[in-house]
């Protein structure tokens, strides 16, 4: 439990109510949201403004507190679990979103509002936000700022740095740097923003983004395609991709996963009996229905298509996309070990078949889960059954992808779920780097310091190795 002066501190910057120490009032904060991970704090602090953040990280700075930011939570590396003596710093009451610019089509959003909030801003205003995803109506901008996320339009729009027109943030010493004026041609040295989005709250608190919006793009059309074999369903990546120039979004599922979700939300499997399937949306063009129609009947190894263009049963066919993470997450007693991995596209088939065998090998005990972002070469792995400390087979997944020439870490980011495994994509001298820009940053380490950058050993000469 806190020290009495330390809470009074911190009570006297925010307000007595905005500081959380009870255990069972801060539980929701201190647990991840698949509840593998569970830590201790010793208080989440929660500040209604950038003063209020700036005095706060001020105190704990000087005072040697860590502080873990934390926006919506809904992170799946365990990025905003804290550890005993903690601070997490909550950003949920930073949700102010300002007025749609619209010749600029530009928006600026504290970091706690939702993507759902700000989406539903843009979209009052006759624009989108180019980033979507499942976790859309907790997780925050300053989260999904904070930690590059992708989604479903990356095969559009780019991540959420792509995004990013400049931010607002509070570095360790209180000071605040804020670049929110969105100019888009901006040549003036380094670009701050750029260097926060991705850095998992290890930098600073983002208190605010100028966003860029993307034109609604209007009517739209989404087919499921269901194929013969994986071969030809990532076969179609490319020429979906070369004949739709309006492709919204290219999602991958398997029969298994489409099964779970059929048990859950109680309806059968919108193709029937298809192994492999890919979930394509068009928005925007002259007639989507035709261009969709167009492209997939150009492909080879289809066994079955559905399409929607109303909105309603557009709706009704993302829900099974967008459900396998809830569903997964209620099979087995134990939470799921969740990897979210991309790899070259030449190498995406070979890819699903050799983790399948290699699971299979190492932990035939345990169930795999594969589906993703197929247009970006992004696969999430899930695998259920597993120990919760059971890293065996994460590590023997990281280490294929990386000798097929992929990344440990599509979208999620590293968080504390792979610190360990960094060196698999990042060199001696990217870590060391990384290093650098840490200390220079956060000369007091007081932001996060547990995920990201792998732990630093002590050997017995004494020397300190990553
Ligand atoms: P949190 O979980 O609160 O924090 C995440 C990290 O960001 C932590 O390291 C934290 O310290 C840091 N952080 C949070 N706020 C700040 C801040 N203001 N300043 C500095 N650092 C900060 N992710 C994807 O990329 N694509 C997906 O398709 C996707 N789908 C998902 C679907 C579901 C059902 C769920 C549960 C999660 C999904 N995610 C996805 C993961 C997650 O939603 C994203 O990582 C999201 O960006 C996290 O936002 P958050 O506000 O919940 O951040
Ligand atoms: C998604 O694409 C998310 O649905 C979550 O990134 C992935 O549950 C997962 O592993
Ligand atoms: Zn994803």
């Amino acid at each position: 439990m806190a020290d009495a002066s330390g809470l009074d501190a911190l009570r006297s910057i925010v307000g007595h109510p905005h500081v959380l120490d009870d255990p069972e009032v801060t539980a929701s904060y201190r647990t991840d949201w698949t509840a593998r991970w569970v830590g201790t704090c010793r208080a989440v602090v929660r500040p209604a403004d950038t003063s209020e953040v700036a005095a706060v990280v001020r105190w704990c700075s000087s005072n040697g507190v860590h502080i873990v930011p934390q926006g919506g939570n809904t992170g799946l590396v365990g990025g905003a679990v804290p550890s005993a003596g903690d601070v997490v710093l909550s950003t949920l009451r930073l949700s102010s979103i300002g007025e749609v610019d619209d010749r600029s089509g530009q928006v600026t959003a504290g970091a706690g509002a939702t993507v759902a909030a700000v989406e539903a801003a843009a979209r009052a205003a006759g624009w989108r936000y180019g980033v979507d995803f499942a976790a859309r109506e907790s997780a925050t901008i300053g989260g999904s700022v904070a930690t590059n996320a992708g989604g479903h339009h990356v095969v559009r729009h780019g991540m959420t740095r792509r995004q990013v027109i400049g931010l607002e943030v509070v570095l360790a010493d209180g000071s605040v740097v804020s670049h929110l004026g969105g100019l888009v041609k901006d040549n003036t040295g380094y670009d701050l923003g750029a260097l926060m989005c991705g850095s998992e709250g290890t930098l600073g608190v983002i208190t605010s983004a100028r966003l860029a919006l993307v034109p609604d793009a209007g009517e739209r059309a989404v087919a499921l395609v269901g194929f013969d074999s994986v071969d030809a369903a990532v076969a179609a990546i490319g020429p979906l991709r070369r004949a739709i120039p309006e492709l919204e979004a290219l999602e991958l599922m398997f029969a298994d996963g489409i099964a779970s979700v059929a048990e859950v939300i109680g309806a059968s499997p919108p193709l029937g009996d298809v192994a492999v399937m890919l979930l394509v949306e068009v928005a925007g063009g002259h007639d989507p229905i035709a261009v969709l129609g167009d492209a997939v009947g150009r492909l080879d190894g289809v066994v079955a298509v559905a399409v929607a263009d109303d909105a309603t049963r557009r709706a009704d066919l993302w829900r099974w996309r967008d459900a396998h993470t809830e569903t997964i997450s209620r099979v087995g007693t134990t939470p799921p070990h969740k990897l979210d991995v991309t790899l070259p596209l030449p190498r995406l088939a070979r890819f699903i078949a050799e983790v399948r065998s290699l699971v299979a090998t190492v932990a035939p005990e345990a169930r795999l889960w594969l589906f993703g972002h197929a247009g970006d070469g992004n696969i999430h792995v899930n695998i259920t059954g597993l120990a919760p400390d059971d890293e065996s087979v994460v590590a023997a997944v990281l280490e294929l992808v990386a000798s097929m020439g992929g990344s440990i870490s599509a979208e999620h980011g590293i968080g504390r779920a792979k610190r360990q495994w960094l060196h698999l994509n990042r060199s001696p001298a990217e870590i060391a780097a990384f290093r650098s820009i840490k200390r220079a940053l956060d000369p007091t380490a007081t932001f996060n310091p547990r995920v990201l950058l792998p732990e630093i050993e002590a050997t017995s000469e004494g020397v300190e190795r990553s």
